[in-house]
């Protein structure tokens, strides 16, 4: 890997992971409602993975969707404003943390329903194919979602019909408390896609270069009209599952080693240093742009407004809600 593209995938990860290293203090300071789902230490999953997109790829996400947004060039300011509700989000601050979407950069659709995201994917798969414009689509999902019967029903339809859709299933180990290891009973989720007739591949999730190679095969595949593939990237979940988790479902020891020995943001610094392809003072520069970045964004949508009740509709409906009801 040469330094630019290194310095562009650890830019990328520091920024999501100090994103939502922001968003845990502003949630610990009652400034977040509801609930949110971090991405911490799955970084490399959604870095890689966007890297390689044409800007008019499309991305569907889910419940942990702040790294994926990120990634496919959703704007930060944008997305903390809707994550703190104010008027200047993304979403004019109607959606929250779990419902960010930006169609202008193909991020269609993030939402809370698991598994929610595979038939949005292939219909959105669907239509590129019907308008013959190369156009992938890359849906991501937990390791829980393909017990869904919807991805069931997805994966069949995107398999019969060869549509440019790549499902990229993140393993990390749970489904909130549940263990995978209990939840499946196979050892590879990719077994699933050859019932299919769908390439599946089992990954290291936490390489992020990786996890570009293949998605960018995979990519090329789709787009030349052969096919969906089943990706499954294997990572971890460092935070808790979301902002209500007291984490008895797992071992302190199990989850030290993902962090001191498998994180992938510092995985990638060892190996830059390793291969003398990055210095200290370099890693340490992106570090702390980074960190200025997201504070500098933070004190501006601080000063922004919340939505005015005038504008409570707006948005949510596919006209005014008095229009429909006439
Ligand atoms: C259809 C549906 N069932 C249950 C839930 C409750 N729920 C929210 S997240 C979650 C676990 C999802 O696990 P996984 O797909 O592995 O994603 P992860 O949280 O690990 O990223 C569940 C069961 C839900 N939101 N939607
Ligand atoms: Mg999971």
């Amino acid at each position: 890997m040469n330094k630019e593209k290194m310095k562009n995938f650890l830019t990328q990860m520091w920024r999501i992971r100090l994103f939502e290293e922001k968003l845990q203090e502003l949630y610990q300071e009652g400034k977040i409602h509801g609930t949110m789902h971090l991405c911490i230490g799955q970084e490399a999953v959604a870095v890689g993975a966007m890297s390689v997109l044409r800007a008019d790829d499309l991305m569907t996400s889910t419940h942990r969707n702040h790294g994926h947004s990120i990634a496919k060039g959703m704007s930060v300011r944008g997305m903390l404003a809707e994550i703190l509700g104010k008027e200047t989000g993304i979403n004019h601050g109607k959606g929250g943390s779990m419902h960010l979407s930006d169609i202008s950069v193909g991020a269609l659709a993030s939402n809370g329903i698991v598994g929610g995201g595979f038939p949005i994917a292939a219909g959105a798969a669907l239509a590129s194919q019907m308008q013959n414009i190369g156009q992938v689509v890359v849906c991501f999902a937990g390791d829980g979602a393909i017990n869904q019967g919807v991805f069931h029903e997805a994966a069949n339809l995107v398999a019969i019909w060869s549509l440019p859709v790549l499902f990229v299933i993140e393993n990390n180990q749970y489904a909130m408390s549940s263990d995978i290891q209990k939840m499946v009973k196979i050892d590879r989720l990719s077994k699933r896609a050859e019932s299919y007739g769908m390439d599946g591949i089992t990954i290291d999730g936490n390489d992020v270069e990786l996890v570009a190679n293949t998605v960018n095969k995979a990519t090329k595949k789709a787009r030349d009209g052969k096919g969906p593939t089943f990706i499954e990237a294997i990572t971890y979940r460092q935070a808790g599952h979301s902002k209500s988790d007291e984490e008895r479902y797992r071992k302190q020891e199990e989850r030290d080693h993902w962090i001191e020995v498998n994180d992938p943001i510092f995985r990638l610094e060892r190996k830059g240093l390793d291969e003398a392809v990055l210095s200290r003072e370099e890693i340490m520069k992106i570090r702390e742009e980074m960190f200025l970045e997201i504070q500098e964004l933070m004190n501006l949508v601080e000063q922004d407004d919340e939505p005015s009740s005038e504008l409570l509709y707006n948005n949510v409906y596919a006209g005014r809600v008095g229009e429909l009801i006439d």
